[in-house]
C-alpha cells in the first residue's frame, strides 16, 4: 500500500502530459501509484492539495506536491537518478526542448485532435476546456483551419526526423540525444503519442514519411515499466495529512521582485489558462519556487512549482 514516500501521480489515462511522466516511470522502472482524476473541473480531491492549480498531472510525495511536468521530471531524476534520462553534459538542453514541444508543438496537437474530432467530443470537455483556455475547441471554424494545422505539425513533426538522422551521422541516432532513450525523447514522445491515438490516419501518414521517427516512435512505445496501484482521492488526501514536507531551507537569492521566505504570494501559469495558488514563500530559486500554508489547502503542504512559464506576484498582507 502506498506511503508517505510513494510516488503518487494525480492523472487521467488519455492526458499527454501523463503520459510524459508515465514514459519516465517506465524508463526508470519506478513504482508508482496513481489517482484517476476527472478530466474537467470540479476536481474536489485535487484542489486540497494544490490550492487552485488544476492541471494535469501532478506529483505527490507525501507532504510534497510538484506541479507541472517540467518540475515533476526534474524531481524524478534528483529522487531516482539510476538509470540516468539526462545524458551528462546536456542538462538544460531537455527543458529547451520541452519549451518547444509544450508551447509551440502542443497546441497544434491540441487543435488537430479536437478538430478532426469535433462530432465526438463531449460537450461538457468542450465548454471545459473553453472556459480555461479562452480557446475555440470545436465549430466550423477550428474545422475549416484543420489542413493549417496538419500543415504546421508535420513541419514540427519532420524536425525529429531531422534530428535522428543527424545523430546517425555522430555515431548515435537511435534517440534524439546519446545512445539511451532519455528526457528529451520523453518530451518530443507527447505529440506523437498524443496525434497517434486521436487522429490516427493522420500521424501514420506522417510516420510514414519519417522512417526514423517511426522507428523511435515504435522502440518507445514498447517500453514496459511497472503497473500502478490504484489509489483513490481520499487514500491520498490521507497521505498528505499523515506525512511532513521533505526539509527544505527557507531561503531566496536574488529576486527580481525582491520576494522574501514568510510573503504571501500567488503563482499562476503565464499561459492562456491562469489559475492563481495563494501560499506563502518557503523558497525561490530561479527555476523553482515552494509555497507553505497555502489558501485552502488540507493541510501543511509544500506546493512545488516551476519558474519558467509560471507568473508569481507578491500579496499584500491584507490580500492574504
Ligand atoms: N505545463 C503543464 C501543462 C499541463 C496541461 O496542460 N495538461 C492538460 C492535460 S494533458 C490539462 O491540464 N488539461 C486540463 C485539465 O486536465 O484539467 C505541464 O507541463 O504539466
Amino acid at each position: 500500500m502506498a506511503n508517505g514516500q510513494s510516488i503518487i501521480l494525480h492523472q487521467y489515462e488519455a492526458s499527454p502530459f501523463a503520459e510524459k511522466v508515465r514514459l519516465a516511470l517506465r524508463l526508470k522502472n519506478l513504482a508508482w501509484s496513481s489517482v484517476d482524476i476527472p478530466t474537467i473541473m470540479p476536481k474536489p480531491d485535487l484542489m486540497p492539495l494544490t490550492g487552485g492549480y488544476r492541471r494535469t498531472p501532478i506529483m505527490q510525495i507525501g507532504a510534497d506536491i510538484f506541479c507541472d511536468t517540467a518540475l515533476i521530471l526534474k524531481k524524478l531524476e534528483q529522487r531516482f537518478p539510476e538509470p540516468p534520462l539526462i545524458n551528462a553534459g546536456q542538462e538544460g538542453t531537455h527543458s529547451m526542448i520541452a519549451s518547444w514541444t509544450d508551447r509551440q508543438w502542443f497546441p497544434l496537437s491540441v487543435g488537430i485532435v479536437f478538430g478532426s474530432n469535433a462530432d465526438r467530443i463531449p460537450e461538457a470537455l468542450r465548454q471545459d476546456r473553453e472556459a480555461m483556455t479562452g480557446r475555440t475547441y470545436g465549430g466550423d471554424e477550428l474545422v475549416a483551419k484543420l489542413p493549417m494545422l496538419k500543415d504546421q505539425w508535420r513541419a514540427h513533426f519532420s524536425l525529429l526526423e531531422e534530428r535522428l538522422t543527424a545523430g546517425r551521422g555522430a555515431g548515435a541516432g537511435s534517440w534524439l540525444f546519446g545512445s539511451k532513450p532519455g528526457m528529451s525523447d520523453v518530451h518530443a514522445h507527447m505529440n506523437v503519442w498524443f496525434v497517434s491515438r486521436n487522429v490516427p490516419d493522420f500521424a501514420k501518414a506522417c510516420l510514414r514519411e519519417a522512417p526514423r521517427v517511426q522507428d523511435w516512435y515504435d522502440r518507445l512505445i514498447e517500453i514496459k515499466g511497472q503497473d500502478a496501484e490504484s489509489l483513490t482521492g481520499e487514500d491520498a488526501l490521507d497521505i498528505s495529512r499523515h506525512s511532513a514536507p521533505r526539509l527544505l531551507a527557507a531561503s531566496t537569492g536574488t529576486e527580481p521582485q525582491g520576494l522574501r521566505p514568510g510573503d504571501r504570494v500567488a503563482i499562476s501559469p503565464d499561459d492562456t489558462a491562469p489559475c492563481w495558488v495563494e501560499g506563502e514563500l518557503v523558497s525561490a530559486q530561479p527555476n523553482q519556487i515552494t509555497l507553505q500554508k497555502v489558501k485552502n489547502a488540507i493541510s501543511t503542504l509544500h506546493i512545488h512549482f516551476p519558474r519558467a512559464g509560471y507568473l508569481v506576484k507578491k500579496l499584500n498582507s491584507d490580500e492574504a
